[in-house]
């Protein structure tokens, strides 16, 4: 492969070094606010360091509405060229080390080679994600009335051979989990008959399960509609959670924020998911309406903050069997993939470190003591603290960019790529 353009640390040192002075006086302020408060800057900055988050290799190509997709300059047109954008997001802001691969989107032809390059990057692979909601050419028999739930048998038994392709190559790619979200559903009411597409899940997920390795996992996405408009076979947590705790120990529920009704509790569908030992991890993006695949953080940062608010609960009070994996999820249409990623890795990084500035004695107190009040002032002063300083500090210290976006324009990663990747006509990145 010819010489690709990379942003390289010395480029990130010298921007860095335009902001230093800034970062040093307001992490100084900060100290001294949190201080007062009894907390310790150090150790919300050691807190910032250790958070990690997967990047879906798909977010990193342009997404797409159901009507139109708008191509960008540069996008990656293969695993490769995705795993190099992906590094370039580590490398800024150095939280996302690890990789979702998407099956058949990302085949790779030698597992081995592309772990090696992953290896390079200083990337590795977190859960594989099968996909048994499209049909890809040459594929014998159709999804379009189901997979795991289809009514004909040889259906089910090829999507269950899909799913345990995937857990073979996540092997050679040194990835410990698998991500089953099924599109199975009906449009309308008679169409499928509840209990059966049920028991059929769970025929073909006991399957799946009975190939994992001893040291895998099985997460299982629920959805609330779409692409079935009327019923989805695995519509919420309650069925997730049924279908996991009748798999066993290694199935558990992945919550993607996107896949709830508006205005439903989701930190509280966490809570209970954690006091139950069955959180599997999340899929972190956010929405307006529906299943929208915006930006973590960019419309109900407060939701956000409050789904790690148990997070970091659940953290501090070493909840048995707490080990979530966590997943952006996210398309982007009219933004550039690597901003957009960029942007959401650290959104998710400031819900985390805001929950740990939470007084957590001060709310058990206005909890026991009835004070709806207190509590509710007890969780808006740590979401209204600024913790921006904190964060870019963390990211400095581990080699990474004080200001992401900024270094990232100012490097023109995206005209480079431009250059070395043209324009493929009737390419697919992304979500379509
Ligand atoms: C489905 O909406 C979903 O959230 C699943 O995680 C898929 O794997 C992903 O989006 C990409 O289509
Ligand atoms: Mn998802």
């Amino acid at each position: 492969m010819a010489a690709r353009f990379e942003i390289d640390d010395d480029f990130i040192a010298e921007q860095n070094a335009k902001a230093k002075q800034w970062l040093d006086d307001d992490f100084d302020h900060l100290a001294k606010k949190l201080g007062r408060r009894g907390l310790n800057i150090e150790e919300l900055t050691a807190k910032a360091q250790s958070f990690r988050v997967a990047v879906p290799s798909w977010g990193v190509g342009t997404g797409g509405t159901r009507f139109a997709r708008f191509p960008g300059p540069g996008e990656p047109r293969d695993v490769y060229e995705k795993l190099e954008d992906c590094g370039t997001i580590f490398k800024l802001v150095r939280s996302t080390p690890a990789v979702s691969l998407h099956i058949p989107w990302d085949k790779p032809a030698d597992s081995a080679a592309l772990r090696e390059f992953a290896l390079m990057k200083g990337l590795c692979f977190d859960a594989m994600n099968s996909n048994t909601f499209q049909d890809q050419a040459g594929q014998k028999l159709s999804y379009k009335f189901g997979s795991l739930t289809h009514p004909d048998p040889s259906v089910r038994r090829q999507a269950v051979e899909h799913n345990i392709e995937c857990v073979e190559i996540g092997k050679t790619l040194g990835s410990k989990a698998l991500t089953v979200w099924i599109a199975d559903g009906g449009n309308f009411p008679g169409q499928l008959h509840f209990q059966r597409a049920l028991d059929r899940y769970l025929e073909s997920a006991r399957e799946i399960y009975a190939a994992l390795p001893d040291d895998w996992r099985i997460f299982l996405e629920h959805k609330l509609y779409e692409p079935a408009f009327y019923s989805t076979v695995i519509n919420d947590w309650g069925t997730s959670y049924y279908c996991a705790a009748q798999l066993g120990p290694k199935a558990s529920c992945l919550v993607d924020l996107g896949h709830h009704a508006p205005n439903v509790n989701i930190e509280m569908i966490v809570s209970r998911l954690i006091q139950f030992g069955k959180l599997a991890g999340f899929h972190f993006n956010d929405s307006k309406y529906g299943d929208d695949d915006l930006d973590a953080g960019s419309i109900k940062p407060f939701q956000l903050f409050l789904i790690f608010n148990e997070l970091v609960d659940a953290e501090l009070r070493r909840a048995p069997g707490f080990d979530p994996a966590y997943m952006l999820d996210q398309s982007h249409n009219v933004t550039d993939p690597i901003e957009s990623l960029m942007m959401s890795a650290v959104e998710l990084t400031r819900a985390y470190v805001q929950a740990h500035v939470v007084d957590r004695e001060a709310l058990t107190e206005a909890q026991e003591k009835c004070d709806p009040l207190m509590a509710l002032a007890v969780l808006k002063q740590a979401f209204t603290t600024d913790v921006s300083p904190i964060l870019a500090m963390a990211r400095a210290r581990a080699g990474g960019a004080i200001d992401p976006i900024r270094t990232y324009r100012e490097s023109g990663y995206r005209r480079h790529k431009a250059v070395e990747r043209p324009e493929q006509v009737g390419a697919t990145a992304g979500i379509v």
